[in-house]
């Protein structure tokens, strides 16, 4: 798994914009990489569009009207990835033992293309060999039906339609567990619960609307050229009204300083760029909390704070008020790397605008403090009135397409989020209340035995969760393994004890064709606009079933007959389903498909706190203080550095599309570490040697990731960077947001051993 895609690496910073040309010499790089021409013209203009398919990256608004051509570098790579016309077929799996493909990179795996037929394990052989779906459906419920609920874990990807996650939730509940972990409680978990208590809401308010009539931005931890590049446009043109732009992060990224719209002419032909950031503030990991204590020590000392505001609609100022009055500047400067005088120059720029904004992403969720972070943020904008006007409020930037909206319709492990009294009533049962696991939890239990089966709708949980050796470990003592996918990965490649199946399913962008015709699927987008999707491509394979058949597969053949739960039906026309999802979650589907039709651009499912309706138990949108500055959970110490874990712009979580992170400089590997030059003389290393990395959580247990080049880079001292989810086995499964129990990917102790 160390393969190194080129034996000559390449490491030279990247002297251009995000966008412009080289994002489209990219995707002329891309289209002919996934060998299948069509996908240039056509199928990118369909994408994001109200006749078209949603966008199976990220989760970024699509604004309405759309722009001609609502796609980006990103979003190509990705429609590309999922029509490929590369197939993983059964003769693939006659050739190779899994153990041989565990010895393959993430990119060779995905790379060799789409799955094609149903597939079940074949212990003797070590391979995958064909089985009919009906036959997978059965003897998955067999291996089901006698386990003790409580040990089978539901886990979800964010890209699954609401209609595929309402059903599976569905299954689960009646199967009599609510064990619904989603990619969400790797991501903004420390959102919904930060915002929740904070707010009432466990989503941003922010519309993309919002983005005409902003005075100020802070943005922190977020990268979009590679992650959310379609925001660049709103970017570009708040940058071009005159208002600031202030960012927070470690690395400086290239997305973030400049921009070049590769979809406006007279930029591209004239080399013309847009800066992003006005500021650009190289915050430690982990430092977000003390710069942000600095920003509102100076508000409340200049007397900028929104008193009318903060007694109307706020609870809890005065201590808030008090701590951050206690903190000192010297440690503030301390941890956040930054100067008194710079992190007083931002006060002074939120404080001039009349409305601003905050954007965040991974960099402020993935800590030990992760909600300490989002709940600080809150912070700031109440303290200036930023909730709920034209132009302010909150962007959490979500990560899969539909991974807010997996939340909106249940796929929660909480019961208090769950519609209990709904499903009750309407299928005529009686769902369960015990607190189901969530992703940290399953791994728990994958490690001491207590999870018995594992069914993953979409991801690659064992790649993308922590302590990768001791989950793989007890993955493979597992009764049942079942995966529903499009491409192969590592997830797969790893047997139960049991039974282990291979699902392999349409992509979004595919055409569904059910009883009824042609079906579209609906995805939330980060800021809870609801748009359908329609796929428009052939199948990969004839052999492929849709998401929803497959989980109403796997559901009717485990559970009792039941008159109001009409599996056979529902698949037979998706508007049943989003007819059940109405009837469930009435307050923000009502009228679900009628809406489809009237808004084809997509309907926006409503949000309280925009309208600083306060749904907290004080009634008022609550000020939380943080209990500490540093939000990485552990002491510095000698040797001791924090890891950041990144996402190159050639990625899309676990798949790896190639080796070029060309923002970054980083060309023809990902085995690397990035070092500030102190920090390498420092170490007695040098630029170019070749590392081991190992956790310093001083829990005693060896974790290492070795052959990692050393590259020197501008990361603040002290902070190394490494990607995702090559470092994962480094990071200990008990490091995580405390609250939240997001993974703390952000800032992981390690030392360096050379
Ligand atoms: N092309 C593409 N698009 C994607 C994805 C992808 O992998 N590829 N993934 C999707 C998913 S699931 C998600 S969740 C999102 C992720 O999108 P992002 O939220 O952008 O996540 P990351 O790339 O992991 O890291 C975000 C940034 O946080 C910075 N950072 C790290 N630590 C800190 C810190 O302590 N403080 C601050 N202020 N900044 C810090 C990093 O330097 C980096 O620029 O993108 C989604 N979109
Ligand atoms: N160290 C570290 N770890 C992290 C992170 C980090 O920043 N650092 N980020 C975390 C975050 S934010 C997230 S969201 C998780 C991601 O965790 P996951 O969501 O579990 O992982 P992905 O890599 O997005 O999943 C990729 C796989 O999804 C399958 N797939 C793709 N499209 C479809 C589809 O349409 N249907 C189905 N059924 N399957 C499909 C393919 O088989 C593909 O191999 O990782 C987390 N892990
Ligand atoms: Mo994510």
């Amino acid at each position: 798994m160390t393969e190194q895609y080129d034996d000559r690496p390449d490491f030279t910073p990247y002297p251009g914009p995000a966008g412009g040309w080289g994002s489209l010499r990219s995707l002329a790089d891309i289209i002919p990489r996934e060998k299948n021409p069509v996908v240039t013209s056509a199928e990118l203009l369909r994408q994001n569009k109200p006749d078209g398919f949603a966008c199976v990256s990220c989760a970024w608004a699509k604004p309405d009207p759309t722009h001609a051509a609502e796609f980006c570098e990103n979003g190509a790579k990705a429609t590309a990835w999922e029509i490929t016309s590369q197939r993983v077929t059964p003769a693939f799996f006659r050739q190779h033992t899994l153990t041989q493909l565990r010895g393959w990179s993430d990119y060779r795996l995905e790379e060799a293309g789409r799955l094609t037929h149903p597939m079940r394990y074949d212990a003797a052989t070590d391979r995958y060999v064909v089985a009919p779906w009906e036959e997978a459906f059965a003897a998955i419920a067999a291996r089901l039906k006698p386990l003790d609920p409580r040990s089978v874990v539901f886990y979800a990807s964010g890209r699954a339609s609401l209609e595929t996650s309402f059903l599976w939730q569905l299954m689960a509940r009646l199967y009599g567990n609510q064990n619904l972990p989603d990619s969400s409680n790797m991501c903004h978990e420390s959102t919904s619960v930060g915002l929740k208590a904070s707010i009432g809401v466990p989503v941003g308010t922010v519309k993309i609307e919002d983005f005409d009539h902003t005075d100020c931005i802070l943005h922190f931890g977020q990268n979009v050229a590679t992650n959310s590049p379609r925001m660049l446009h709103q970017l570009r043109a708040v940058h071009k009204r005159g208002a600031p732009i202030v960012v927070f992060n470690p690395l400086r990224e290239r997305g973030l300083e400049r921009f070049t719209d590769p979809q406006n002419p007279i930029e591209m032909a004239t080399g013309g760029e847009t800066p992003i950031a006005t500021q650009y503030h190289q915050v430690i990991a982990g430092g977000d909390i003390a710069a942000m204590t600095g920003i509102a020590k100076w508000l409340i000392d200049n007397d900028r704070v929104d008193h009318d505001f903060v007694a109307r609609h706020t609870h809890g100022y005065e201590a808030f008020a008090a701590s951050v009055q206690a903190a000192d500047w010297a440690d503030i400067e301390r941890e956040s790397g930054l100067t008194r005088a710079a992190i007083e120059g931002v006060a002074a720029i939120y404080a001039r605008a009349k409305a601003a904004m905050a954007i965040y992403g991974m960099g402020l969720t993935q800590h030990v403090k992760g909600v300490d972070n989002v709940r600080m943020l809150v912070n700031l904008m109440l303290m200036r009135g930023n909730i709920g006007k034209p132009g302010a409020g909150l962007c959490p930037v979500r990560g899969h397409s539909n991974v807010q909206g997996q939340r909106t319709v249940g796929i929660t492990e909480k019961t208090e989020l769950a519609p209990v009294d709904a499903l009750k009533e309407r299928y005529g049962f009686t769902p369960p209340t015990e607190k189901g696991l969530d992703t940290v939890e399953a791994c728990r239990g994958i490690i001491d035995g207590t999870v018995k089966a594992f069914l993953s709708l979409g991801g690659n949980f064992a790649r993308a969760v922590p302590e990768t050796e001791l989950v793989e470990d007890g993955w493979m003592r597992m009764d049942l393994s079942v995966q529903i996918a499009t491409k192969l990965n590592r997830s797969h490649l790893l047997p139960a004890a049991g039974d282990t199946w291979l699902l392999p399913c349409l992509g979004r962008i595919e055409r569904d064709l059910q009883e009824t015709g042609p079906q579209r699927v609906t995805v939330e987008d980060s800021t809870s606009v609801i748009h359908a999707s329609l796929g428009k491509v052939d199948p990969a394979s004839p052999h492929l079933l849709s998401e929803p058949a497959i989980v109403a597969g796997i559901a009717r053949a485990l559970l009792p007959a039941n008159p109001a739960v009409k599996w056979d039906e529902w698949i037979g026309d998706y508007a049943l389903i989003r007819d059940e999802i109405a009837a469930i979650f009435p307050h923000f589907f009502a009228r679900f498909n009628q809406r489809l039709a009237e808004e084809p651009g997509g309907f926006w499912k409503g949000n309280k706190a925009s309208g600083r309706e306060w749904d907290t138990p004080s009634g008022k949108a609550e000020f939380l203080a943080p209990a500490e500055l540093n939000a990485t959970g552990f002491a510095a110490a000698d040797g001791r550095y924090r890891l950041l874990t990144l996402r190159s712009n050639d990625q899309f979580n676990t798949t790896v599309y190639g080796y070029s992170d060309r923002f970054r400089g980083i060309n023809g590997t990902r085995q690397v570490v990035l070092m500030n030059r102190d920090d390498i003389a420092k170490a007695g290393l040098s630029n170019g040697q070749k590392v081991t990395l190992a956790s310093d959580a001083g829990d005693n247990h060896d974790r290492r990731v070795g052959d990692l080049i050393v590259v020197e880079y501008n990361v603040p001292p002290g902070c190394i960077a490494a990607y995702y989810p090559e470092c994962n086995p480094l990071i200990p499964l008990e490091h995580h947001a405390e609250e939240s129990h997001v993974p703390a990917a952000k800032s992981v102790p390690v030392r360096i051993v050379a």
